[in-house]
């Protein structure tokens, strides 16, 4: 074997070591979920034949051809046995794409596909496609809605862009049908399909913004019912999840994954954005709607779920977290696969009776300091009654 060979030999070694490390569970006191040792997936965990040209005489000094900068929000599946994520990968020249990761366990040992998704794209190309929820509709399709970011042509502000929500399906994971974009009077990101019919249509969680980042007046977490998938078309949305001043969610918010179906309502995850003198900070939290009216919020615990902590709080967007896919598996553990700082992929544990127990039970916000007091003095008296 020559020197060049010894090279590449290492480099696939090195990358199977980190990607056969074992997960293990992080104690965490509040009972809510647990955390993991180690991040599922980072940029180090892409294989090598798409960012090295592994042949000696065209890449002499084995430099990498196509630098990786991170993995992060991915939407989730449980798929023939393995727990999928629908990466959102990020290379060096800022451009996101898809690419399936799987694992056996859902913790550990995720294996990006042999190629990244070629995601079929509509007359008028995005610039950046990312942040896709999956959804196994009743209608037998499986869908992918993401963000498809285009420069804004009517500004001349270089930066000036729009988000709109691009909508893919597929039976496979591999082979997708690119449907038109989703048609609305405002930019949208963070669209998510719920996974029934209600009434006989499409439900779309939607997340109505002024512009490409602020939500502005968008008010929260948007409803509306479609006709028709493969001609989506937003004629009426109402606000379902309100924000609120002086909350996790004053700044903006979005739908997480596709909601959980569960006996007590549907459970929802979603990101809450707030902003302090270090910029934005992103938060996950949970809310639940009724069965009959999956548009009527029935369970609205106050504050964060999660929050970045230790390493995760840093990273190329610092003081993030962000979640579009979760797995509720048969014995009804929940895994939350969740994004820190815009740069790697963990997942945290945890299960449905745990997550329904949290959302009726945590005390709403009150919306002012003299009510978190009252809400501390009667669990205090609480306890106390029983000799605490
Ligand atoms: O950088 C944090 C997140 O910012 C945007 O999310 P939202 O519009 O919900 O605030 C998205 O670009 C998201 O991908 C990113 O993680």
């Amino acid at each position: 074997m020559n020197p060049f060979q010894e090279q590449v030999k290492k480099l696939f070694e090195n990358q199977q070591e980190l990607i056969s490390k074992v997960n293990m569970p992080i104690k965490e006191s509040n009972g809510w979920f647990q955390r993991y040792q180690n991040p599922i997936l980072t940029a180090a965990h892409i294989p090598i034949a798409w960012r090295y040209d592994l042949n000696e005489k065209t890449n002499p000094f084995l430099l990498e051809r196509i630098g990786m900068n991170a993995v992060m929000n991915s939407g989730a599946i449980k798929w023939h046995d393995k727990y999928l994520l629908v990466t959102r990968v990020e290379g060096v020249d800022r451009k996101s794409f898809f690419a399936v990761a799987e694992s056996p366990n859902g913790i550990d040992n995720f294996k990006f596909w042999e190629e990244p998704i070629t995601m079929p794209e509509t007359d008028e190309p995005a610039t950046n496609n990312y942040d896709m929820r999956l959804t196994a509709h009743e209608d037998g399709w499986i869908y992918g809605i993401f963000c498809a970011e285009r420069k804004d042509k009517n500004n001349p502000d270089l930066s000036a862009a729009t988000a709109s929500a691009g909508i893919a399906r597929t039976k496979d994971l591999k082979n997708w049908e690119r449907l038109p974009d989703l048609k609305s009077k405002s930019q949208q990101r963070n669209v998510v399909l719920h996974p029934e019919f209600v009434n006989g249509k499409y439900a779309l969680y939607t997340r109505p913004q002024d512009n490409f980042i602020d939500a502005g007046s968008g008010g929260g977490i948007g409803w509306a019912l479609v006709d028709n998938i493969e001609k989506a078309i937003i004629t009426e949305e109402k606000i379902i999840d309100r924000r609120y001043y002086h909350t996790i969610k004053e700044m903006k918010n979005g739908e997480g994954p596709a909601p959980i179906k569960t006996s007590k309502g549907w459970l929802h995850l979603a990101h809450g954005v707030r902003g302090c003198a270090a910029g934005l900070r992103y938060v996950l939290y949970l809310y639940m709607t009724s069965l009959d009216d999956p548009s009527e919020l029935i369970a609205s615990p106050g504050g964060y779920f999660m929050a970045p902590q230790g390493e995760e709080r840093i990273g190329d967007v610092s003081n993030v977290l962000f979640s579009n896919g979760w797995i509720a598996d048969d014995d009804r553990r929940v895994f939350i696969y969740y994004a820190s700082s815009d740069t790697r992929m963990h997942v945290a544990t945890t299960t449905i009776d745990r997550l329904v127990d949290y959302c009726l039970n945590t005390p709403a916000d009150g919306l002012r300091s003299s009510l978190s007091v009252e809400k501390i003095k009667t669990l205090i008296a609480k306890n106390k009654a029983i000799g605490y």
